[in-house]
Protein backbone atom coordinates (compact mmCIF):
# COMPACT_ATOMS: atom_id res chain seq x y z
CA UNK A 1 0.00 0.00 0.00
CA UNK A 2 1.50 3.74 -0.35
CA UNK A 3 1.50 5.15 2.89
CA UNK A 4 2.08 9.21 3.58
CA UNK A 5 2.61 10.16 6.79
CA UNK A 6 2.55 13.59 8.09
CA UNK A 7 3.74 15.34 11.15
CA UNK A 8 1.07 17.60 11.91
CA UNK A 9 3.05 19.50 14.45
CA UNK A 10 4.45 23.04 13.48
CA UNK A 11 4.46 24.45 17.45
CA UNK A 12 8.04 26.94 17.18
CA UNK A 13 8.19 27.25 21.52
CA UNK A 14 10.56 26.69 22.75
CA UNK A 15 11.73 25.60 19.44
CA UNK A 16 10.57 23.76 16.32
CA UNK A 17 10.93 19.20 17.39
CA UNK A 18 11.92 16.98 14.65
CA UNK A 19 8.95 14.35 14.77
CA UNK A 20 10.93 11.35 15.49
CA UNK A 21 8.14 9.17 16.12
CA UNK A 22 7.12 9.10 12.81
CA UNK A 23 10.84 7.65 11.99
CA UNK A 24 9.66 4.45 14.03
CA UNK A 25 6.22 4.10 12.52
CA UNK A 26 7.88 4.19 9.01
CA UNK A 27 10.68 1.58 9.71
CA UNK A 28 7.48 -0.63 11.11
CA UNK A 29 5.85 -0.45 8.04
CA UNK A 30 8.85 0.13 4.86
CA UNK A 31 9.63 -2.85 3.33
CA UNK A 32 5.81 -4.35 2.55
CA UNK A 33 4.67 -0.72 2.03
CA UNK A 34 6.00 2.28 0.00
CA UNK A 35 5.84 5.23 3.04
CA UNK A 36 6.68 8.67 2.63
CA UNK A 37 6.73 11.31 5.19
CA UNK A 38 5.77 15.25 4.88
CA UNK A 39 6.14 17.35 7.58
CA UNK A 40 4.14 20.53 8.31
CA UNK A 41 7.39 22.05 10.20
CA UNK A 42 8.91 22.09 6.66
CA UNK A 43 6.13 22.93 4.50
CA UNK A 44 4.19 26.49 4.42
CA UNK A 45 0.59 24.93 5.03
CA UNK A 46 -1.24 22.67 3.43
CA UNK A 47 -1.25 23.45 0.29
CA UNK A 48 2.45 22.89 0.30
CA UNK A 49 1.33 19.17 1.00
CA UNK A 50 -0.33 19.32 -2.15
CA UNK A 51 2.33 20.23 -4.15
CA UNK A 52 4.39 17.95 -5.41
CA UNK A 53 7.33 19.81 -6.22
CA UNK A 54 7.34 21.82 -2.37
CA UNK A 55 5.93 18.47 -0.22
CA UNK A 56 9.17 16.27 -1.36
CA UNK A 57 6.45 13.25 -0.90
CA UNK A 58 7.37 12.25 -4.78
CA UNK A 59 4.79 10.28 -5.81
CA UNK A 60 3.21 11.51 -8.95
CA UNK A 61 0.00 12.68 -7.58
CA UNK A 62 1.27 12.73 -4.24
CA UNK A 63 -1.95 13.22 -1.82
CA UNK A 64 -4.39 11.88 -4.29
CA UNK A 65 -1.83 8.55 -4.53
CA UNK A 66 -1.96 7.71 -1.01
CA UNK A 67 -4.13 4.61 0.06
CA UNK A 68 -3.18 5.55 3.79
CA UNK A 69 -2.42 8.72 5.83
CA UNK A 70 -1.40 8.39 9.17
CA UNK A 71 -1.02 11.92 10.98
CA UNK A 72 0.72 12.37 13.87
CA UNK A 73 -1.05 14.19 16.73
CA UNK A 74 1.48 15.17 19.30
CA UNK A 75 0.50 18.73 20.54
CA UNK A 76 -3.25 19.20 22.37
CA UNK A 77 -2.12 22.54 23.92
CA UNK A 78 0.34 23.75 25.59
CA UNK A 79 -0.87 22.97 29.11
CA UNK A 80 0.39 26.63 30.07
CA UNK A 81 -2.42 28.19 32.24
CA UNK A 82 -0.94 31.92 31.77
CA UNK A 83 -0.19 31.90 27.94
CA UNK A 84 -2.44 28.93 26.96
CA UNK A 85 -2.50 28.13 23.35
CA UNK A 86 -4.61 24.86 21.81
CA UNK A 87 -4.33 22.94 18.46
CA UNK A 88 -7.16 21.22 18.18
CA UNK A 89 -8.88 23.87 15.30
CA UNK A 90 -5.83 23.09 13.28
CA UNK A 91 -5.68 19.40 13.48
CA UNK A 92 -9.55 19.56 12.21
CA UNK A 93 -8.71 21.66 9.47
CA UNK A 94 -5.64 19.91 8.10
CA UNK A 95 -7.63 16.55 8.14
CA UNK A 96 -10.71 18.56 6.55
CA UNK A 97 -8.16 19.88 3.54
CA UNK A 98 -6.96 16.04 3.45
CA UNK A 99 -9.92 14.63 3.21
CA UNK A 100 -11.72 17.10 0.56
CA UNK A 101 -8.56 16.06 -1.50
CA UNK A 102 -7.79 12.58 -0.56
CA UNK A 103 -9.80 9.12 -0.81
CA UNK A 104 -7.27 7.96 1.50
CA UNK A 105 -7.73 6.13 4.91
CA UNK A 106 -7.05 8.42 7.55
CA UNK A 107 -5.02 7.19 10.68
CA UNK A 108 -4.42 8.74 13.69
CA UNK A 109 -1.87 8.56 16.60
CA UNK A 110 0.86 10.23 18.23
CA UNK A 111 1.05 10.96 22.44
CA UNK A 112 -1.57 13.79 22.25
CA UNK A 113 -4.00 11.09 20.30
CA UNK A 114 -3.49 8.57 22.80
CA UNK A 115 -4.18 10.72 25.59
CA UNK A 116 -7.51 11.38 24.06
CA UNK A 117 -7.95 8.76 21.77
CA UNK A 118 -12.22 7.98 22.17
CA UNK A 119 -12.53 11.93 21.75
CA UNK A 120 -10.48 13.17 19.39
CA UNK A 121 -11.70 10.11 17.34
CA UNK A 122 -15.19 11.38 17.35
CA UNK A 123 -14.13 15.54 16.72
CA UNK A 124 -11.94 14.82 14.28
CA UNK A 125 -13.78 11.89 12.40
CA UNK A 126 -11.12 9.58 10.99
CA UNK A 127 -11.22 5.99 10.12
CA UNK A 128 -9.14 4.30 12.62
CA UNK A 129 -6.56 5.24 15.49
CA UNK A 130 -3.61 4.10 17.18
CA UNK A 131 -3.62 4.29 21.06
CA UNK A 132 0.12 4.22 21.94
CA UNK A 133 2.95 2.97 19.88
CA UNK A 134 2.59 3.54 15.88
CA UNK A 135 4.53 0.14 15.36
CA UNK A 136 0.60 -1.49 15.72
CA UNK A 137 0.07 0.14 12.51
CA UNK A 138 1.68 -2.56 10.26
CA UNK A 139 -1.47 -4.93 11.86
CA UNK A 140 -3.55 -2.59 10.57
CA UNK A 141 -2.13 -2.33 7.15
CA UNK A 142 -1.88 -6.05 7.24
CA UNK A 143 -5.71 -6.33 8.39
CA UNK A 144 -6.91 -3.84 5.66
CA UNK A 145 -4.80 -5.43 2.63
CA UNK A 146 -6.27 -9.19 4.17
CA UNK A 147 -10.01 -7.23 4.07
CA UNK A 148 -10.17 -8.65 7.88
CA UNK A 149 -11.47 -6.47 10.69
CA UNK A 150 -9.00 -4.17 12.45
CA UNK A 151 -11.50 -3.20 15.03
CA UNK A 152 -10.16 -6.12 16.67
CA UNK A 153 -6.21 -5.26 16.74
CA UNK A 154 -4.80 -4.39 20.27
CA UNK A 155 -4.56 -0.44 20.35
CA UNK A 156 -6.81 -0.10 17.03
CA UNK A 157 -9.42 2.27 17.46
CA UNK A 158 -12.30 2.65 14.64
CA UNK A 159 -15.03 4.58 15.96
CA UNK A 160 -15.92 7.16 19.59
CA UNK A 161 -16.80 3.74 21.45
CA UNK A 162 -14.03 3.53 24.61
CA UNK A 163 -11.16 0.86 23.98
CA UNK A 164 -8.95 -0.36 26.75
CA UNK A 165 -5.41 0.50 26.74
CA UNK A 166 -2.85 -2.12 24.80
CA UNK A 167 -0.17 -3.46 26.00
CA UNK A 168 3.19 -2.15 25.27
CA UNK A 169 4.32 -3.05 21.98
CA UNK A 170 6.79 -6.00 22.34
CA UNK A 171 7.93 -7.10 19.01
CA UNK A 172 10.73 -4.63 19.24
CA UNK A 173 11.34 -1.38 17.43
CA UNK A 174 13.76 0.45 15.40
CA UNK A 175 14.17 3.69 13.61
CA UNK A 176 14.63 4.41 10.11
CA UNK A 177 15.58 7.70 8.73
CA UNK A 178 18.79 6.21 6.68
CA UNK A 179 16.51 6.26 3.39
CA UNK A 180 15.76 10.08 3.84
CA UNK A 181 18.05 12.59 6.00
CA UNK A 182 16.73 15.22 3.88
CA UNK A 183 14.14 15.44 6.59
CA UNK A 184 16.85 16.77 8.89
CA UNK A 185 17.67 19.64 7.05
CA UNK A 186 14.99 22.19 8.52
CA UNK A 187 15.83 21.15 11.99
CA UNK A 188 19.70 21.61 10.95
CA UNK A 189 19.29 25.00 9.76
CA UNK A 190 17.23 25.96 13.18
CA UNK A 191 19.08 24.96 15.97
CA UNK A 192 21.08 22.04 14.71
CA UNK A 193 19.14 19.58 17.16
CA UNK A 194 17.77 16.34 16.18
CA UNK A 195 16.52 13.83 18.48
CA UNK A 196 16.85 10.25 19.92
CA UNK A 197 15.03 7.56 22.56
CA UNK A 198 17.38 5.21 24.75
CA UNK A 199 14.17 3.58 26.42
CA UNK A 200 10.30 3.09 26.57
CA UNK A 201 8.35 3.51 29.51
CA UNK A 202 8.00 5.06 32.89
CA UNK A 203 8.17 3.64 36.05
CA UNK A 204 6.98 6.60 38.27
CA UNK A 205 3.97 7.05 39.53
CA UNK A 206 3.61 10.71 39.38
CA UNK A 207 0.04 11.72 40.09
CA UNK A 208 -0.84 14.06 37.11
CA UNK A 209 1.81 12.49 34.44
CA UNK A 210 0.49 10.96 31.37
CA UNK A 211 3.58 9.73 30.24
CA UNK A 212 2.52 5.63 31.42
CA UNK A 213 -0.29 5.77 29.80
CA UNK A 214 1.02 6.68 26.85
CA UNK A 215 4.52 4.81 26.86
CA UNK A 216 3.38 2.58 29.34
CA UNK A 217 4.99 1.54 33.02
CA UNK A 218 7.25 -0.98 31.76
CA UNK A 219 10.75 0.18 30.73
CA UNK A 220 11.83 -1.05 27.73
CA UNK A 221 15.92 -0.38 26.90
CA UNK A 222 17.27 0.43 23.90
CA UNK A 223 20.46 -1.67 23.40
CA UNK A 224 23.20 0.90 24.25
CA UNK A 225 25.16 0.19 21.60
CA UNK A 226 22.14 0.44 18.96
CA UNK A 227 21.32 4.08 20.46
CA UNK A 228 24.77 5.19 19.57
CA UNK A 229 24.53 3.79 16.30
CA UNK A 230 22.00 6.09 15.68
CA UNK A 231 23.35 9.02 17.17
CA UNK A 232 26.14 8.42 14.88
CA UNK A 233 24.43 8.69 11.79
CA UNK A 234 22.62 11.57 13.40
CA UNK A 235 25.81 13.33 13.54
CA UNK A 236 26.87 12.33 10.48
CA UNK A 237 23.97 13.50 9.08
CA UNK A 238 24.72 16.86 10.40
CA UNK A 239 22.92 17.02 13.54
CA UNK A 240 25.10 19.66 16.07
CA UNK A 241 22.61 18.27 19.29
CA UNK A 242 20.66 15.75 20.68
CA UNK A 243 18.11 15.66 22.56
CA UNK A 244 17.26 12.75 24.54
CA UNK A 245 13.22 12.35 24.88
CA UNK A 246 12.89 9.32 27.39
CA UNK A 247 10.35 10.60 30.01
CA UNK A 248 13.36 11.04 32.35
CA UNK A 249 16.30 9.93 31.25
CA UNK A 250 17.90 8.65 34.75
CA UNK A 251 15.51 6.41 35.85
CA UNK A 252 17.87 3.34 34.96
CA UNK A 253 21.05 4.85 35.96
CA UNK A 254 23.23 1.72 34.53
CA UNK A 255 21.76 1.89 31.35
CA UNK A 256 22.08 5.91 30.95
CA UNK A 257 26.04 4.98 31.86
CA UNK A 258 26.24 1.91 29.59
CA UNK A 259 24.70 4.84 26.66
CA UNK A 260 27.33 7.24 27.68
CA UNK A 261 30.40 4.71 26.48
CA UNK A 262 28.48 3.14 23.69
CA UNK A 263 28.74 7.17 22.52
CA UNK A 264 32.75 7.54 23.42
CA UNK A 265 33.05 4.31 22.46
CA UNK A 266 31.47 5.00 18.83
CA UNK A 267 32.67 8.31 18.63
CA UNK A 268 30.20 10.35 19.06
CA UNK A 269 31.33 13.69 19.46
CA UNK A 270 28.02 16.38 19.62
CA UNK A 271 26.84 17.60 22.45
CA UNK A 272 23.26 16.79 24.08
CA UNK A 273 20.89 17.12 26.63
CA UNK A 274 18.32 15.13 28.59
CA UNK A 275 15.20 15.15 31.41
CA UNK A 276 16.39 14.06 34.50
CA UNK A 277 14.61 13.54 38.18
CA UNK A 278 16.63 14.98 41.23
CA UNK A 279 17.27 12.26 42.98
CA UNK A 280 20.34 10.13 44.73
CA UNK A 281 22.37 9.65 41.91
CA UNK A 282 25.71 7.20 41.85
CA UNK A 283 29.26 9.32 42.89
CA UNK A 284 30.56 11.01 39.87
CA UNK A 285 27.24 10.17 37.71
CA UNK A 286 27.41 13.44 36.14
CA UNK A 287 30.88 13.70 35.76
CA UNK A 288 31.10 10.20 33.68
CA UNK A 289 27.79 11.65 31.72
CA UNK A 290 29.35 14.92 30.37
CA UNK A 291 32.49 12.88 29.20
CA UNK A 292 29.90 11.25 27.09
CA UNK A 293 29.14 14.80 25.49
CA UNK A 294 26.04 15.79 28.11
CA UNK A 295 26.00 19.54 28.53
CA UNK A 296 22.16 20.51 29.42
CA UNK A 297 20.20 18.74 32.29
CA UNK A 298 16.92 19.69 32.56
CA UNK A 299 15.67 18.40 35.84
CA UNK A 300 12.09 17.51 36.45
CA UNK A 301 12.05 19.46 39.86
CA UNK A 302 8.37 20.22 39.91
CA UNK A 303 8.61 21.53 43.52
CA UNK A 304 11.21 22.43 46.73
CA UNK A 305 8.22 21.76 49.26
CA UNK A 306 8.43 17.70 51.04
CA UNK A 307 4.87 17.98 51.73
CA UNK A 308 4.17 18.81 47.96
CA UNK A 309 6.72 16.80 46.83
CA UNK A 310 5.06 13.74 48.51
CA UNK A 311 1.33 14.55 47.43
CA UNK A 312 2.92 14.77 43.94
CA UNK A 313 4.51 10.93 44.66
CA UNK A 314 7.75 12.26 43.54
CA UNK A 315 10.66 9.63 44.93
CA UNK A 316 13.08 12.48 46.47
CA UNK A 317 12.52 15.17 48.86
CA UNK A 318 13.94 19.01 48.77
CA UNK A 319 17.44 17.82 49.99
CA UNK A 320 18.16 15.37 46.88
CA UNK A 321 17.02 18.45 44.70
CA UNK A 322 19.76 20.43 46.07
CA UNK A 323 22.37 17.60 45.83
CA UNK A 324 21.58 16.75 42.44
CA UNK A 325 21.84 20.06 41.48
CA UNK A 326 24.79 20.80 42.76
CA UNK A 327 26.48 17.85 41.30
CA UNK A 328 25.52 18.42 37.82
CA UNK A 329 26.73 22.17 38.56
CA UNK A 330 30.04 21.16 39.88
CA UNK A 331 30.52 18.80 36.53
CA UNK A 332 30.27 21.77 34.41
CA UNK A 333 27.07 21.27 33.40
CA UNK A 334 24.03 23.93 32.29
CA UNK A 335 21.57 22.78 34.24
CA UNK A 336 17.12 23.84 33.97
CA UNK A 337 14.57 23.52 36.96
CA UNK A 338 10.94 22.68 35.64
CA UNK A 339 8.51 23.41 38.67
CA UNK A 340 4.84 22.36 38.52
CA UNK A 341 3.35 24.59 40.73
CA UNK A 342 -0.31 24.60 42.24
CA UNK A 343 -0.89 20.88 42.32
CA UNK A 344 -2.73 19.08 45.36
CA UNK A 345 -1.12 19.78 48.75
CA UNK A 346 -0.20 23.57 47.27
CA UNK A 347 -0.80 26.68 50.09
CA UNK A 348 1.08 29.75 49.70
CA UNK A 349 3.42 28.66 52.25
CA UNK A 350 4.45 25.31 50.54
CA UNK A 351 4.72 28.11 47.15
CA UNK A 352 7.24 30.42 49.42
CA UNK A 353 9.44 27.18 50.71
CA UNK A 354 9.50 27.20 46.76
CA UNK A 355 10.63 30.23 45.23
CA UNK A 356 13.13 30.93 48.42
CA UNK A 357 14.56 27.52 48.11
CA UNK A 358 15.23 28.38 44.71
CA UNK A 359 18.30 30.72 46.13
CA UNK A 360 20.38 27.50 47.21
CA UNK A 361 19.98 26.76 42.94
CA UNK A 362 22.77 28.60 41.85
CA UNK A 363 23.61 29.20 37.93
CA UNK A 364 19.98 27.31 36.70
CA UNK A 365 16.95 28.26 34.57
CA UNK A 366 13.85 27.78 35.88
CA UNK A 367 10.42 27.24 33.51
CA UNK A 368 7.39 27.75 36.01
CA UNK A 369 4.11 25.80 34.63
CA UNK A 370 1.69 27.90 37.38
CA UNK A 371 -1.52 25.14 37.36
CA UNK A 372 -1.47 21.21 36.51
CA UNK A 373 -3.37 20.29 33.98
CA UNK A 374 -5.84 17.63 34.53
CA UNK A 375 -5.48 14.00 32.17
CA UNK A 376 -7.62 11.27 31.80
CA UNK A 377 -5.52 7.82 33.24
CA UNK A 378 -3.96 9.98 36.21
CA UNK A 379 -4.35 10.06 39.98
CA UNK A 380 -5.25 13.79 39.69
CA UNK A 381 -7.81 12.88 37.54
CA UNK A 382 -9.56 10.25 40.04
CA UNK A 383 -8.60 13.54 43.08
CA UNK A 384 -10.21 15.94 41.17
CA UNK A 385 -13.54 13.73 40.31
CA UNK A 386 -13.48 13.26 44.34
CA UNK A 387 -13.15 16.71 44.86
CA UNK A 388 -16.02 17.48 42.33
CA UNK A 389 -13.96 19.40 40.10
CA UNK A 390 -14.83 17.45 37.33
CA UNK A 391 -17.22 15.10 36.75
CA UNK A 392 -16.32 11.62 34.88
CA UNK A 393 -18.92 12.81 31.89
CA UNK A 394 -17.22 15.64 31.12
CA UNK A 395 -14.49 16.41 28.44
CA UNK A 396 -11.38 17.73 29.46
CA UNK A 397 -10.18 17.90 25.66
CA UNK A 398 -9.94 21.91 26.40
CA UNK A 399 -7.87 22.24 29.28
CA UNK A 400 -9.18 21.96 32.40
CA UNK A 401 -6.33 22.71 35.13
CA UNK A 402 -6.30 21.35 38.73
CA UNK A 403 -7.31 23.92 41.86
CA UNK A 404 -5.87 23.82 44.95
CA UNK A 405 -8.08 23.93 47.54
CA UNK A 406 -5.21 25.81 49.68
CA UNK A 407 -4.50 28.89 46.58
CA UNK A 408 -5.68 29.88 44.04
CA UNK A 409 -4.70 30.27 40.30
CA UNK A 410 -4.55 34.00 40.23
CA UNK A 411 -2.72 34.02 43.96
CA UNK A 412 0.20 31.80 42.55
CA UNK A 413 0.35 33.66 38.92
CA UNK A 414 1.37 36.67 41.66
CA UNK A 415 3.56 35.09 43.85
CA UNK A 416 5.61 33.57 40.97
CA UNK A 417 5.55 36.66 38.76
CA UNK A 418 6.86 38.55 41.35
CA UNK A 419 9.86 36.93 42.53
CA UNK A 420 10.69 36.65 38.79
CA UNK A 421 10.34 39.83 37.80
CA UNK A 422 14.20 41.15 37.41
CA UNK A 423 15.25 37.65 36.69
CA UNK A 424 15.39 36.64 32.83
CA UNK A 425 16.23 33.27 33.93
CA UNK A 426 13.09 32.92 35.79
CA UNK A 427 10.51 32.06 32.59
CA UNK A 428 6.81 31.24 33.06
CA UNK A 429 5.98 28.64 30.96
CA UNK A 430 8.50 27.47 28.25
CA UNK A 431 8.62 31.51 28.13
CA UNK A 432 6.02 31.68 24.98
CA UNK A 433 7.04 33.95 21.93
CA UNK A 434 9.14 35.99 23.46
CA UNK A 435 12.10 33.48 24.47
CA UNK A 436 11.20 31.20 21.17
CA UNK A 437 11.82 34.38 19.01
CA UNK A 438 15.37 35.02 20.80
CA UNK A 439 16.11 31.28 20.54
CA UNK A 440 15.09 31.45 17.12
CA UNK A 441 17.55 34.31 16.24
CA UNK A 442 20.75 32.59 17.89
CA UNK A 443 20.41 29.68 15.88
CA UNK A 444 19.73 31.79 12.79
CA UNK A 445 23.39 33.30 13.74
CA UNK A 446 24.78 30.04 14.32
CA UNK A 447 24.16 28.86 17.89
CA UNK A 448 23.30 25.28 18.40
CA UNK A 449 20.97 23.39 21.22
CA UNK A 450 18.16 24.74 23.41
CA UNK A 451 19.80 27.88 24.70
CA UNK A 452 18.05 28.56 27.92
CA UNK A 453 21.72 29.00 29.59
CA UNK A 454 22.06 32.35 27.59
CA UNK A 455 19.20 33.12 30.20
CA UNK A 456 21.86 32.93 33.60
CA UNK A 457 23.11 35.81 34.26
C1 LIG B 1 10.74 15.00 24.88
C2 LIG B 1 9.49 15.86 25.00
C3 LIG B 1 9.63 17.24 24.80
C4 LIG B 1 10.96 17.91 24.43
C5 LIG B 1 11.26 17.65 22.95
C6 LIG B 1 12.73 17.76 22.64
C7 LIG B 1 13.06 17.31 21.24
N1 LIG B 1 14.02 17.98 20.65
O1 LIG B 1 12.49 16.37 20.73
C8 LIG B 1 10.66 19.42 24.76
C9 LIG B 1 11.11 19.76 26.18
C10 LIG B 1 11.28 20.46 23.84
C11 LIG B 1 9.13 19.43 24.71
C12 LIG B 1 8.40 20.55 24.50
C13 LIG B 1 7.02 20.57 24.46
N2 LIG B 1 6.17 19.57 24.81
CO1 LIG B 1 6.76 17.76 25.11
N3 LIG B 1 7.13 15.97 25.41
C14 LIG B 1 8.22 15.27 25.29
C15 LIG B 1 7.95 13.78 25.63
C16 LIG B 1 8.51 13.48 27.03
C17 LIG B 1 8.51 12.76 24.65
C18 LIG B 1 8.14 12.99 23.18
C19 LIG B 1 8.93 12.05 22.30
O2 LIG B 1 9.74 12.48 21.52
N4 LIG B 1 8.71 10.73 22.43
C20 LIG B 1 9.45 9.70 21.66
C21 LIG B 1 8.77 9.38 20.31
C22 LIG B 1 9.46 8.19 19.66
O3 LIG B 1 7.43 9.02 20.58
P1 LIG B 1 6.17 9.66 19.84
O4 LIG B 1 6.53 10.87 19.09
O5 LIG B 1 5.06 9.79 20.83
O6 LIG B 1 5.76 8.54 18.76
C23 LIG B 1 5.28 7.26 19.08
C24 LIG B 1 3.75 7.18 19.27
O7 LIG B 1 3.17 8.37 19.78
C25 LIG B 1 3.22 6.81 17.91
N5 LIG B 1 2.98 7.82 16.90
C26 LIG B 1 3.52 9.03 16.69
N6 LIG B 1 3.05 9.58 15.56
C27 LIG B 1 2.19 8.70 15.00
C28 LIG B 1 1.44 8.76 13.82
C29 LIG B 1 0.65 7.67 13.47
C30 LIG B 1 -0.15 7.72 12.22
C31 LIG B 1 0.58 6.54 14.32
C32 LIG B 1 -0.29 5.41 13.98
C33 LIG B 1 1.31 6.50 15.50
C34 LIG B 1 2.13 7.56 15.83
O8 LIG B 1 4.24 5.96 17.43
C35 LIG B 1 5.54 6.42 17.83
C36 LIG B 1 6.45 5.24 18.05
O9 LIG B 1 5.89 4.30 18.95
C37 LIG B 1 6.37 13.75 25.60
C38 LIG B 1 5.71 12.81 26.61
C39 LIG B 1 5.81 11.38 26.17
N7 LIG B 1 6.31 10.55 27.01
O10 LIG B 1 5.41 11.06 25.06
C40 LIG B 1 5.99 15.22 25.88
C41 LIG B 1 4.72 15.77 25.23
C42 LIG B 1 4.63 15.30 23.80
N8 LIG B 1 4.94 17.21 25.26
C43 LIG B 1 3.86 17.90 25.44
C44 LIG B 1 3.80 19.32 25.40
C45 LIG B 1 2.47 19.94 25.78
C46 LIG B 1 4.91 20.09 25.03
C47 LIG B 1 4.98 21.62 24.90
C48 LIG B 1 3.78 22.28 24.23
C49 LIG B 1 5.22 22.19 26.31
C50 LIG B 1 5.45 23.69 26.33
N9 LIG B 1 4.45 24.46 26.73
O11 LIG B 1 6.51 24.10 26.02
C51 LIG B 1 6.28 21.80 24.05
C52 LIG B 1 6.01 21.74 22.54
C53 LIG B 1 7.29 21.67 21.71
C54 LIG B 1 7.03 21.66 20.21
N10 LIG B 1 7.69 22.55 19.50
O12 LIG B 1 6.22 20.89 19.75
C55 LIG B 1 2.65 16.99 25.70
C56 LIG B 1 1.65 16.91 24.53
C57 LIG B 1 0.22 16.63 24.99
C58 LIG B 1 -0.57 17.91 25.08
N11 LIG B 1 -1.00 18.32 26.24
O13 LIG B 1 -0.77 18.52 24.09
C59 LIG B 1 3.35 15.61 26.02
C60 LIG B 1 2.59 14.37 25.61
C61 LIG B 1 3.60 15.62 27.55
C62 LIG B 1 2.34 15.73 28.36
N12 LIG B 1 2.09 16.85 28.99
O14 LIG B 1 1.56 14.83 28.46
N13 LIG B 1 8.62 18.16 24.84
Amino acid sequence: MKVLLVSANTLTEPYPVYPLGLDYVAAAITGRHEVRIADMNTLSGFDSLLDGRSSGIGWPDDLLAADVIGISLRNIDNTDTTDPKGFFNAHRELIKNIRSSSSALIVLGGSGFTIFPEEIMNALEADYGIIGEGERLSMLLDALENKEDASEISGVITSHRPKPVPLPWNRGFHRNFYNDPSRFAFYLKHGGMLNLQTKRGCKLNCIYCTYPHIEGSVQRLIDPAEVADTALQLQMAGAKYLFITDSTFNTDCVHTLNVAKAFIDAGVSIPWGAFFMPNKMPDDYFRNLRDAGLTHVEFGTESLSNPVLASYRKPYQRHHVFAAHQSAIDAGLHVAHYFLVGGPGENSDTLEETLSGISNLNKSVFFFFCGMRIYPYTKLYDIAVKEGQISRSQSILEPVFYQSPGIGTEQIIRMVKARAEGHPNWIIGSGGGETAGIVSRLHKRGHTGPLWEYLIQ
